[in-house]
């Protein structure tokens, strides 16, 4: 744990609010994960990937002097493959979880279309039909459920699919396919490949490491171009395609004189169905029969980022903040749905009067309140969440550490609006970005991504990496909590643009009215900058594929096995990747090998795990650098830039806008 090098105060957090309250936390004794990680410290040999743990002659420990080519398990496994075996099952599990995430956002979009809830409706109709052209969908004259029928059942038929090819795989580039083909790691079904992936990793099954890794970036292409895709379209279907829109982030979002509810998790369809129902004449009035003045609806990780992109609920943060969003005192309901939920809350909330509800069959956590979800009756459990909250405000103490610091941001980038913004309704192209790109205004685009880590002072390398980063005049896209990180430190407004960039960035940001680190959503939706990616390679003047591309994935304080899917993914579509922390393949020079300098040969992806913040900073400026040598491009030299060519700006689109006749969908 680091420590203020002044003070010599041990540093928890890199947000001064979520320093502030755990700082008072540990005053009044209640534990948090950070104080969790400092007294448990990773097992050094499962940490590097050298246990192996898949039958119960083991757990074997693949260590001592010469392990790489010595040491095996007891049936013979060599370091590599235990190393490699370890590494496929972590991106197994989090191909699993996004998975589920897609199918349930697909069964959703199924009862909908079969008229089986009144709650949900389809929001964006173009956004369906954009969906139902690449499925080779009919749509034209067609009611609008039928389709949304017909959409909702091809998708569900990539889960369990036994041949053939996951259906968005046609969405990249041509050569990108032909790479897969070659190296034979197209999905077939995303239950199919989870299932192949558990089966080859068990004892007595694929030992080749090289073997076994090559299953692992086929099961993560089925995260990336199956899952989590599905989950991104479909959402933007049901609820809405982001937009630009004005939120605020940090701690400092509740409110001490209303209902406080906070809704943690991914999958977005209750917490669209709180955000309905909190402005209800009838909710509120109850509210203010309690003494609230309102009820006040904060989000917390993913689900946040949902809320946010579409309708401007303000974030309370990422992972590290769920136990002291609850030590403010504030929170009447914290209400989860899956993933990255840490069970913990339930202790935390016994010091307050703080309701943990959970709402998923798969998430129940003892000592919280459970009400299960249910589509077909979504709006009625909506309000009865709502009104837990508002019952348990009266209940309020005055315990806790009331901050309100808080920051504005911009999010809402969808690709859909990063592809208008360049250039109106009807001219809508990514011209404008290769050219910046082309002519060195922008060096090169970073997606920073993943959660904040509690064995770092949380968020502090994301902050660390979008200053460093813009300030080279990289333009950057962000996910997950790393969004969570920026909005928490004030970084993702266009002031940040004025007051941080490089004079190239700088120009771009001002000129289209963008921040320089564009908010494009939750973990799944990192699937949008696949979509950028192969938009930018249709373009021309850049990659004719992913690979090549003067772009990194950067995920610097990650914990979970969805953000090892989400690495294995990008590299095998042919984006070097950088992972914070230790490896967890480092105890294998071959894995390791294998996974950087073997990847980038077949893929022009890799992944690294490189825990100086420093130098990863240098691997991506280095990697974006020898892109550009290899595509051509002119030598990225800061404030000296090449072709001119005009940015749309506001004016210029707003006339285009006039001329735009009214058009099916949001934009
Ligand atoms: S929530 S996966 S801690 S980014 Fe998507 Fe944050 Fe990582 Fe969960």
């Amino acid at each position: 744990m680091d420590k203020d090098i002044k003070t010599e105060k041990r540093v928890r957090s890199a947000s001064a609010p979520a320093e502030f309250i755990l700082d008072w936390g540990v005053t009044q004794n209640i534990e948090s994960c950070f104080d969790r990680a400092q007294r448990m410290k990773p097992c050094p040999i499962g940490h590097v990937g050298a246990c192996c743990k898949m039958c119960h002659m083991g757990p074997c420990r693949l260590v001592g002097k010469n392990a790489e080519e010595s040491v095996k398990g007891i049936c013979g496994a060599s370091l590599a493959t235990v190393t490699a075996r370890n590494i496929v099952r972590f991106a197994s599990a989090g191909t699993a979880c996004h998975g589920d995430h897609g199918r349930d956002m697909v069964f959703t979009l199924l009862a909908v279309a079969n008229g089986e809830t009144k709650d949900f409706k389809i929001k964006d109709v173009r956004k369906l039909y954009k969906i139902a052209g690449i499925l080779d969908i009919e749509f034209e004259g067609r009611p609008v459920n039928d389709v949304a029928k017909d959409v909702a059942v091809k998708l569900l038929e990539d889960f369990g699919r036994q041949r053939g090819e996951v259906n968005f795989i046609k969405r990249a580039p041509k050569k990108t396919q032909e790479r897969w083909r070659k190296w034979g790691i197209i999905p077939r079904g995303i239950d199919r490949e989870n299932s192949e992936s558990l089966d080859r990793t068990t004892m007595g099954m694929d030992a080749d490491p090289d073997s076994l890794l090559l299953q692992g970036l086929r099961n993560a292409l089925a995260n990336g171009w199956g899952g989590s895709m599905i989950s991104t379209e479909v959402t933007d279907i049901l609820f809405g395609t982001p937009m630009p829109v004005k939120a605020e982030a940090s701690l400092g979002i509740f409110k001490e004189e209303e209902v406080n509810i906070v809704v943690h998790g991914h999958e977005p369809s209750l917490a669209e169905m709180i955000v309905d129902v909190i402005s209800e004449p009838d909710l509120m009035a109850y509210a203010k029969s309690k003494g609230a003045k309102g009820i006040n609806l904060g989000g917390m990780c993913c689900t946040a980022n949902e809320v946010l992109m579409r309708h401007g609920i303000p974030t309370a943060g990422g992972f590290t903040n769920q136990e002291p969003a609850i030590m403010t005192g504030l929170i009447d309901a914290f209400t989860v749905d899956v993933q990255c939920i840490m069970p913990a809350i339930v202790e935390v909330a016994k010091k307050f009067h703080t309701k943990i509800i959970t709402t998923s069959e798969k998430v129940k956590i003892p000592g919280a309140l459970h009400i299960q979800f249910d589509e077909h009756r979504a709006k009625e459990i909506a309000r009865e969440v709502v009104k837990i909250a508002i019952d348990n405000y009266s209940n309020r103490t005055k315990k806790g550490s009331h901050v309100t610091e808080k920051f504005p941001l911009i999010g809402g980038f969808s690709h859909e609006y990063i592809e208008y913004m360049q250039g109106g309704r009807w001219r809508a192209s990514f011209r404008p970005l290769n050219d910046a790109i082309m002519a060195g205004r922008i060096r090169g685009v970073v997606g920073l991504a993943g959660c904040d880590n509690p064995r770092f002072p949380s968020t502090g390398i994301h902050k660390y990496l979008a200053t460093e980063l813009i300030k080279n005049d990289v333009l950057i896209v962000s996910t997950g909590c790393s969004s969570a990180a920026c909005g928490g430190s004030g970084y993702l407004t266009p002031e940040m643009a004025l007051e941080n960039a490089g004079p190239g960035l700088r120009e771009v940001c001002e000129a289209i009215g963008i921040p320089p680190i564009l908010h494009l959503g939750a973990c799944v939706d990192n699937t949008r900058i696949l979509t950028i990616a192969s938009a930018m390679a249709a373009e021309g003047g850049l990659s004719d594929e992913i690979g090549g591309m003067p772009a990194v994935g950067i995920a610097p304080e990650w914990i979970t096995e969805k953000a090892i899917s989400i690495g294995f993914y990008f590299a095998a579509s042919g984006v070097p990747v950088i992972f914070g922390g230790e490896s967890p393949v480092g105890a294998s020079k071959e894995v390791t090998r294998i996974m950087t300098e073997v990847w980038f040969e077949r893929f022009k992806g890799a992944l690294h795990f490189e825990p100086d913040p420093e130098k990863i900073l240098a691997l991506a400026l280095d990697y974006i650098d020898k892109a550009r040598e290899a595509l051509k491009l002119k030598k990225y030299e800061p404030g000296k830039f090449g072709t001119e060519k005009v940015l749309m700006d506001m004016a210029a689109r707003r006339e285009i806008e006039k001329a735009a006749k009214p058009h099916i969908g949001i934009y």
